[in-house]
């Protein structure tokens, strides 16, 4: 009992060491007790699937005994807390995560040998919780990783879907949707808290009344209710004793049966409807940049806002008597609009559940709210019909329009006269449907409105918010995003992360992703050059297996790994490298001779099943794949590979691998992207366009570095401005015409004509994303490319200035503007060695 101070086995400090202690020693006996008494086995029985869950328990005791510490020391200090609302949280596998964040690595590597087990194979058994689509669920996870970092007090709010993103299988070229059932086998992370079950009202309506002081108010009837119950799952700080919490919302019926539709008789009705309930929560929509405005997202936005807020005014409430301290005390972000009904729920709390006069209720909602965009395509911009939105939460609707009257009453007196601006501004599009604006009812709800990298925040205040921004320059801010060096370089990259320990004499760099700077000096020495090159060729090798595993696909471990992984969007441009594949297969078809770079391009990402042209992108990578693959005059220099099933935990096998990072979307379209950051933190050099985080990852690492093409956001406005036709590049570069026309002859499809007809279509008559506008501007510098990967030691040398320029994109760095400049909040250092009582 090396925790416990002598005496006082009433002092939560009292616990056994077996559910506490770090030695190999202990770690063995308590990951036994777990197998016997959690899983039921012994060693006769235990399959895999057990020594992973045993482990994974005696991992969390761990956690949980930080986690109590870290609770009572929030509360005792009464510390301003983060709430991170979000619909997605993309968390990945946890037992590597945990372990190495809370110090146990080596020691568990020790104990599981000492059982004959290997510590790879029981985290191979972990599934993925796969609870977002892309970048912004990812975002979200990083962020909690550094949050806990920090020693910031921080809370992630969320949905826990049932089933996460679709697991998907590749036939014959086409993308397949197979649900996700992650929590079969059971989840050892999470803690079900139904003790702190909150209700969530739906629909009904609403009624005016008097109340004893003759003041009006309105009242809410809602027409059902139901229970949302929060899972808790432990996120430890790297090397520090703080573990916050994720607290995801589950759906449960308000009543197993409506018991009057029971008694007469409807028995299976009444389990319909608590089946409805319980589908609030219990799948994630598939769409990234597209909302889809269907009653159900509605519902689930709604439900994990309400549930959120509902627990922290009741955690608010345990230590204060009013409301007047709530925006010192709390600090809710909202990740893009998914949350943005908050602002009207938190109004609705204050103002019809506390009595709280509107005017004092809005001064503390605009105090506590804080908004981030993710994205400038006006089409993933949501919006919700009114008339959906007044019959799902007619309370809400009636306080939307409430905010908007005196919004509009504002620009009013600012801007008289100005009807234009009027309906520019307002919170409800006066169309056919009439919808609610949930960005302008987050700007407008919130203190701080912020991008995520330079340029799209430009965006945001020149372009999409414009009138906002002249309104109120002051609401709007920068956060460029980041990555954690924890999961993406430490863990995801041993070799590389153990080289850099090495070299600099630290591990500090973990944390103080800046000090990578030190490696500079080494970028020219031949030496750890050579020591680079051999890490990146054994992480080109692993890649490789698993290519072959899974595609039996051989590919050729020296030749150039260029990666494009990233859900499948047309403004993502994966069929611009397409043409590119197509540009280097005719030069080979017209002379199988030339010397060309042997390369292999690796694709990976989902589509939303309901993106039509999505999935045909994913078809025309694999058809043209295929033929690449196979033709003798290729001869193995050119190999294509689609990776099925894109996630987090590919993610960490693909990008130390790659050798050169696709990062081409339409200058203007992609707000930042974190894929990006990820590669070139594992030493790939960047291909892109001069978009999001591109512009700042080159200013960074040097333009020297850094292979740019294409037009800029503001050419692609101009050239969008005074009429752009496609057809005219398309006539006047025989490259390009040479390409498409292979695609219009069925060259790649000649068992299914004409099907890349609409791809084909969409780029000569529209090209709404300028692919043929970029195409030679593209493959000259993939030309360029190409030369530079054949001078080795100068490729090294730019792959190692990359990784040691890339310490402004540590979440850490995030995370640390975000606590000064929005959230206003410190770090709460955790000490384990302070002794409470456990009973009161
Ligand atoms: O957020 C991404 C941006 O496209 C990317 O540029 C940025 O780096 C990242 C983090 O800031 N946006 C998304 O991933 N968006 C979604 O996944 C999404 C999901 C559901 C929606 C809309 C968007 O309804």
């Amino acid at each position: 009992h090396t925790n416990s101070p002598a005496n006082d086995e009433h002092c939560d400090l009292y616990i056994e060491s077996d559910r506490t202690g770090m030695t190999v020693q202990t770690l063995k006996r308590a990951f036994v007790d777990n197998l016997h008494y959690i899983q039921g086995k012994d060693a006769m029985f235990a399959t895999p699937y057990d020594y992973f869950m045993a482990l994974a328990y005696t991992v969390r005791d761990r956690l949980l005994h930080r986690r109590i510490k870290t609770a009572q020391t929030y509360f005792e200090q009464d510390a301003k807390v983060v709430y991170y609302l979000s619909a997605e949280f993309l968390i990945g596998r946890l037992l590597l995560n945990n372990l190495i964040n809370v110090g146990l690595y080596e020691q568990t590597k020790q104990a599981m040998a000492d059982f004959g087990l290997d510590l790879n194979e029981l985290m191979d058994r972990e599934p993925e919780p796969g609870l977002g689509n892309g970048g912004l669920g990812r975002l979200a996870a990083c962020f909690l990783d550094s949050l806990a970092t920090l020693e910031i007090p921080a809370v992630g709010y969320g949905i826990r879907y049932e089933f996460g993103i679709f697991e998907q299988i590749i036939t014959n070229g086409w993308q397949h949707e197979v649900p996700d059932n992650w929590l079969r086998f059971g989840n050892p992370w999470e803690i079900a808290r139904p003790d702190y079950n909150v209700e969530v009202k739906f629909g009904g309506h609403t009624e005016a009344y008097t109340d004893a002081q003759g003041h009006y108010r309105v009242r809410w009837v809602p027409s059902t209710t139901v229970f949302g119950t929060p899972y808790d799952t432990p996120i430890p700080g790297y090397g520090k004793n703080t573990v916050n919490t994720l607290r995801l919302w589950s759906a449960r019926a308000a009543q197993d049966f409506n018991l009057q539709v029971f008694n007469a008789g409807d028995y299976t009705q009444a389990v319909s409807e608590k089946t409805f309930s319980e589908n609030i929560s219990k799948v994630l929509y598939p769409n990234d940049n597209t909302p889809q405005g269907k009653e159900l997202r509605l519902r689930q936005q709604y439900f994990f806002v309400s549930c959120s807020l509902q627990d922290i005014i009741r955690l608010y409430l345990r230590r204060h008597t009013s409301f007047d301290a709530f925006p010192d005390k709390v600090a809710i972000q909202l990740n893009d609009t998914h949350p943005a009904i908050g602002v009207a729920e938190l109004m609705r709390l204050l103002v019809d559940e506390y009595q709280l006069p509107w005017e004092k209720a809005w001064d503390i909602t605009q105090r506590t709210f804080a908004y981030t965009n993710h994205t400038l395509l006006a089409e993933a911009l949501e919006r919700w019909s009114v008339d959906l939105f007044g019959q799902l939460l007619p309370r809400h609707l009636e306080i939307i329009y409430e905010i908007n009257y005196r919004f509009l009453n504002e620009i009013r007196l600012r801007y008289p006269g100005n009807i234009a601006r009027l309906a520019r501004m307002s919170l409800i599009e006066e169309g056919h449907p009439k919808q609610v604006r949930m960005a302008h009812l987050a700007c407008v709800g919130s203190h701080t409105v912020n991008g995520v990298a330079e340029l799209h925040t430009e965006l945001i205040k020149q372009e999409l918010m414009r009138d906002f921004y002249e309104m109120y320059p002051n609401k709007f801010q920068n956060k460029t995003n980041g990555i954690t060096p924890r999961r993406w370089l430490l863990i995801s990259n041993p070799r590389l992360a153990s080289l850099i320990t090495e070299t600099l004499k630290s591990d500090r760099w973990i944390t103080h992703l800046e000090e990578l700077r030190g490696l500079e000096p080494y970028a020219t020495d031949p030496a750890f050059q050579a020591k680079w090159q051999q890490i990146k060729q054994a992480n080109k090798e692993r890649l490789a297996e698993y290519i072959w595993r899974n595609n039996q696909i051989e590919v050729d471990p020296y030749s150039l790994f260029d990666i494009q992984i990233k859900r499948i969007h047309e403004y993502k441009r994966q069929h611009l490298a397409v043409l590119h594949i197509i540009t280097l297969y005719e030069q080979i078809k017209a002379n199988p001779n030339i010397d060309i770079q042997p390369r292999t391009f690796i694709f990976g990402g989902k589509a939303a099943p309901g993106y039509f042209m999505a999935k045909m992108i994913i078809k025309l990578i694999n058809s043209v794949g295929d033929m690449v693959n196979h033709d003798s005059d290729v001869n193995g220099r050119l190999k294509v590979v689609f990776l099925s099933n894109y996630s987090v935990s590919l993610g960490e096998i693909a990008y130390p691998a790659a050798d050169l990072s696709e990062q081409i979307s339409t200058a203007g379209k992609e707000a930042s992207g974190t894929g990006n950051m990820k590669f070139a933190l594992n030493g790939a050099l960047t291909i892109g366009t001069l978009d999001g985080a591109n512009v700042e990852i080159r200013q960074e690492v040097g333009a020297e570095n850094f292979f740019l093409f294409g037009l800029t956001a503001q050419e692609v406005m101009s050239l969008k401005a005074e009429g752009y036709n496609p057809r005219e590049y398309y006539n006047s570069n025989p490259m390009l015409k040479k390409v498409i026309d292979s695609l219009i002859s069925d060259y790649f499809n000649p068992r299914e004509p004409g099907l890349f007809e609409p791809i084909v279509s969409s780029l000569l008559n529209e090209d709404q994303y300028m692919l043929l506008a970029d195409y030679q501007s593209y493959v000259d510098c993939q030309q360029r490319a190409a030369q530079a990967f054949r001078d080795k030691s100068h490729w090294t040398q730019m792959s190692i200035l990359n990784v040691a320029r890339m310490g402004k994109f540590s979440s850490d760095r995030t995370i640390a503007e975000y606590c000064k400049d929005i959230w206003h909040v410190k770090p709460v250092p955790v000490s384990l060695d302070t002794c409470r009582p456990a009973f009161r």
